[in-house]
C-alpha cells in the first residue's frame, strides 16, 4: 500500500513509534511517505520505498503565530496526489488529525477520497488535548477520523472519559523489533560508566513535569545508600536544570551521569541494571518497553498504561505515582541480589517478546485495509 505518515520528527515516544513503524512496513513491501517539518531522528537511511517530505512554515511578519496545521494540510494534499497515497496515517491528534481532516474534505473536492487514522499516544489526550482551549476542535477531528487507535486500553478508557467520542477505539499497543536485540552487544563497555562494584541505575525521558524528574534523583539517592551505584540520565527538557541541582543538593554530582539526547540508547541499556520511570501519567511507556527488551528490570509507577508493560513482581515493580520510598525499596531488593536481579531482568526481556512488531505490524496492516475498503463505502 501506499502509505502517509504524519508524525512529530523529535524524541517524543510518538515520534519514534511512527518512524519504527513506517521504517517496518517499508521493510514488508510498503510505500510510506513521512510528512512532517523535520525528518525524523530514528530515520536515518531513505531507501526506495521511505521518502520524506518535509513541511516549511514561511515566516511571515503579519503573524504571530505562524500556520503549521495550513502548511502541513496543503503539503498532504499535494503529496496525496503525486504519490497515489492510499491511506494517510496520522500520529498524536494536535493538530495531525485535525490537519489531516483538512486535506481529506480539500480532496474530496477533487473526487479523490483518502482514509484517514488517527493513532492516540497519550499527552494529546490526558494533558494537552484536555485543555478547554484544544478540546473541542482534538474532539471533533477523532470522531472524524475513519480509524482511531490507541496504543493502550488505559489510554482507549481515558480517551472515553475525557472527550465526547461517538467512534470505536481500536488498542494497537507500542512495539520493538527483538531481533535487532537478540543477538545484542557483546561488549556493553559498562567499565565506561560504572567501577565494577557498582549497579548502573538508568532513566530516559523528555524531562518534562509529568517524568517526575526529582522523583528519579530522590529514588537513586535512596539506593545509593545501600547499594554502590551510579545514575545515568538521559534526555533534555525543561525539568534536567533542577535535577542538576537537585544532585549537587543531594552530594550526588560524581554519582549521576547526564548524558544529554542519544541516539544510542541501546548501547546505554546494554550496561543498564534497572530502568526508573515514575511518571505522574503514561499512556504506555515505550521507554520502559526498550529497557525491558535490553533486559533491564523496571521500577515505576502505576499510572496509565505503564502496568500493561511492566509486571509487577516479574519484569520489576509497580508503585503509587509518588512514592519515592516504595520504589526506593523494591530497586534495593532488586539491585542487593545477583540472582533475583538476573532473574527479573532475563523476565523482563521475556515479556518485551509480546510487543515483538512481527505481533503489531499485522494489527496497523489490517487497519489499513479495513480503512482503504471503506473508500467505497464513501465514496461519492
Ligand atoms: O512521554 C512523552 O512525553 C512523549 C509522548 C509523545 O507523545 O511522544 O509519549 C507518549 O507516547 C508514547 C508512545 O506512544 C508513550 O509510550 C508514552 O507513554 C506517552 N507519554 C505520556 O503519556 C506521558
Amino acid at each position: 500500500m501506499k502509505i502517509a505518515i504524519v508524525c512529530y520528527p523529535t524524541f517524543g515516544g510518538s515520534g519514534v513509534v511512527a518512524t519504527e513503524l513506517g521504517i517496518a512496513l517499508a521493510e514488508r513491501g510498503h510505500e510510506v511517505h513521512f510528512v512532517t517539518y523535520k525528518q525524523p531522528v530514528r530515520l536515518e537511511l531513505l531507501s526506495s520505498n521511505i521518502h520524506f517530505h518535509e513541511v516549511h512554515v514561511p515566516d511571515y511578519p503579519l503573524f504571530r503565530y505562524q500556520p503549521y496545521e495550513l502548511a502541513l494540510s496543503s503539503k498532504l494534499v499535494d503529496t496525496i496526489k503525486l504519490y497515489g497515497i492510499e491511506v494517510l496515517h496520522v500520529h498524536y491528534a494536535i493538530p495531525h488529525a485535525y490537519a489531516g481532516y483538512m486535506a481529506k474534505k480539500m480532496l474530496e473536492e477533487e473526487g479523490i477520497y483518502i482514509p484517514m487514522i488517527t493513532t492516540l499516544h497519550g499527552t494529546d489526550i490526558t494533558l494537552v488535548g484536555n485543555h478547554p482551549f484544544y478540546k473541542s476542535a482534538v474532539t471533533f477531528s477523532i470522531n472524524k477520523s475513519d480509524v482511531v487507535t490507541s496504543v493502550s486500553a488505559d489510554l482507549k478508557q481515558k480517551t472515553f472519559d475525557i472527550f465526547n467520542v461517538e467512534k470505536d477505539i481500536t488498542v494497537i499497543p507500542n512495539f520493538i523489533d527483538t531481533t535487532k536485540y537478540s543477538s545484542g552487544y557483546k561488549d556493553c563497555q559498562r567499565s565506561l560508566m560504572a567501577n565494577e562494584d557498582e549497579r548502573i541505575v538508568t532513566h530516559i525521558s523528555n524531562f518534562r513535569k509529568v517524568k517526575r524528574i526529582p522523583d528519579v534523583v530522590k529514588i537513586f539517592d535512596q539506593i545509593q545508600k545501600s547499594v554502590p551505584a551510579k545514575l545515568i540520565m538521559v534526555g533534555e527538557g525543561p525539568e534536567k536544570k533542577n535535577a542538576e541541582v537537585l544532585c549537587e543538593k543531594l552530594g550526588l554530582t560524581d554519582k549521576v551521569i547526564f548524558l544529554g539526547n542519544s541516539n544510542e540508547i541501546d548501547r546505554i541499556l546494554c550496561f543498564s541494571d534497572l530502568f526508573l520511570l515514575p511518571s505522574e501519567s503514561e499512556s504506555f511507556g515505550l521507554a520502559a518497553l526498550e529497557a525491558m527488551v535490553n533486559k533491564v528490570a523496571v521500577i515505576s509507577s502505576n499510572t496509565g498504561g505503564i502496568p500493561e508493560v511492566n509486571q509487577h513482581g516479574v519484569t520489576g515493580f509497580l508503585s503509587d505515582v509518588g512514592n519515592v520510598a516504595d520504589m526506593a525499596k523494591n530497586a534495593i531488593y532488586l539491585l542487593r541480589d545477583d540472582s533475583i536481579l538476573e532473574a527479573f531482568k532475563k523476565n523482563a526481556q521475556k515479556a518485551a517478546e509480546n510487543f515483538d512488531i512481527l505481533n503489531i505490524l499485522p494489527l496497523y496492516e489490517e487497519v489499513y485495509e479495513k480503512a482503504y475498503k471503506s473508500r467505497f463505502k464513501n465514496s461519492y
